[in-house]
């Protein structure tokens, strides 16, 4: 049969006009550079990119070398081509607008070049992550509150796991798709046309080790969870946490499941641990469009209005049923 590279599959959807020129151009260079990125990453201690850069990002976190590579390997690919506006990352304080010396684009590009990379140097899956807005008309000099779009105003978004293949999944608004990687001709490879996640689940992926900090009806949900067919739920679940969200999500994509990353009273005044702009939208874009669901808790994620480049978001996504039911005893509990 057939196969169906990534460049085929952009060439359709554009040609059913569910993306445009620019746009195809955009996610092409993005996947390019997620090749370049799979490339480091497989070396592993071989690439001499394994552990700490000794520099942080915003966010306070200790920043890995291949964080830092990553980066720089995204930026790079897309300054040149003239399709984008700006771009901005985990890993920089504020966007980043294209170099004058080259023409710009009409789109905004937001990324977390290497998601779960704490899980780089034991070798455990890591992914990049990106979504890709529409920058507003007549702005000469792009700024971080030109990003500040709420989800659902997303025009593609996507990730790259790094894992035993190396996938990409995409979504440009018309379904969720998955390209392998086939490494001897180095192009991704459509292996599964529009996924959908099972509507139910037996399978939940949390940080237990947080218990003791959620709130309430955080801690009623999950235990009744655990309960198993003794308890109200009737019947077992099983528990999976990788702490890499392009694993775990990939996962559930694959299979159902509900993600979990609640707010809780360690830190009050933070809202979730998960970036709203460049982990939370992008994923519940790609969910979505595979027939799951994902809130923070009380609404839908991708509803949610941004009021800071970097803010922080809980996030409840996946099967519809489950993450209905978890996000139901949320907001009895509010
Ligand atoms: P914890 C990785 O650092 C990350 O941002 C997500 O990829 C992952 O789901 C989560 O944090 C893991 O958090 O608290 O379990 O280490």
């Amino acid at each position: 049969m057939t196969q169906v590279s990534l460049a085929r599959f952009l060439i359709e959807e554009q040609r059913a006009g569910h993306i445009t020129p620019d746009l195809r151009l955009l996610i092409e260079v993005v996947a390019r550079a997620c090749k370049s990125i799979s490339h480091a990453v497989s070396k592993g201690a071989l690439g001499g990119v394994l552990g700490d850069a000794g520099t942080g990002n915003i966010q306070g976190e200790a920043q890995k070398k291949l964080d830092v590579l990553s980066n720089e390997i995204l930026l790079e690919a897309n300054e040149w081509g003239g399709h984008l506006a700006a771009c901005a990352s985990e890993e920089m304080d504020h966007c980043q607008p294209i170099p004058n010396v080259y023409p710009k684009g009409h789109y905004l590009l937001l990324f977390d070049p290497l998601d779960g990379s704490s899980n780089i140097d034991v070798n455990i899956s890591v992914g990049t992550i990106f979504s890709v807005l529409r920058c507003p008309d007549g702005i000469s000099e792009v700024r971080d509150e030109h990003f500040l779009q709420p989800g659902r105003t997303q025009v593609a978004a996507g990730y790259t796991v790094y894992g035993p293949s190396t996938m990409l999944v995409l979504t440009v608004g018309n379904g969720t798709h998955a390209f392998t990687l086939d490494r001897e001709h180095g192009s991704f490879i459509l292996t599964q046309r529009a996924m959908r996640i099972p509507e139910d689940t037996k399978e939940f992926a949390v940080n237990m080790s947080n218990r003791r900090h959620w709130h309430a009806p955080m801690q009623r949900y999950i235990d009744e969870l655990l309960a198993g067919k003794t308890g109200p739920r009737g019947k077992d679940f099983n528990m999976r946490w990788v702490a890499s969200m392009v694993a775990d999500v990939h996962r559930i994509l694959t299979r159902g499941g509900i993600f979990i990353y609640p707010r809780d009273k360690k830190d009050p005044d933070k809202p979730g641990k998960l970036r709203l702009m460049y982990e939370a939208n992008p994923m519940s874009f790609i969910v979505e469009q595979a027939g799951g669901a994902a809130t923070n808790g009380y609404e839908r994620i991708l509803d949610l209005q941004p009021t800071q480049l970097h803010e922080r978001v809980a996030v409840f996504l996946g099967s519809k049923n489950e993450v209905e039911i978890a996000t139901r005893y949320h907001r009895e509990a509010q």
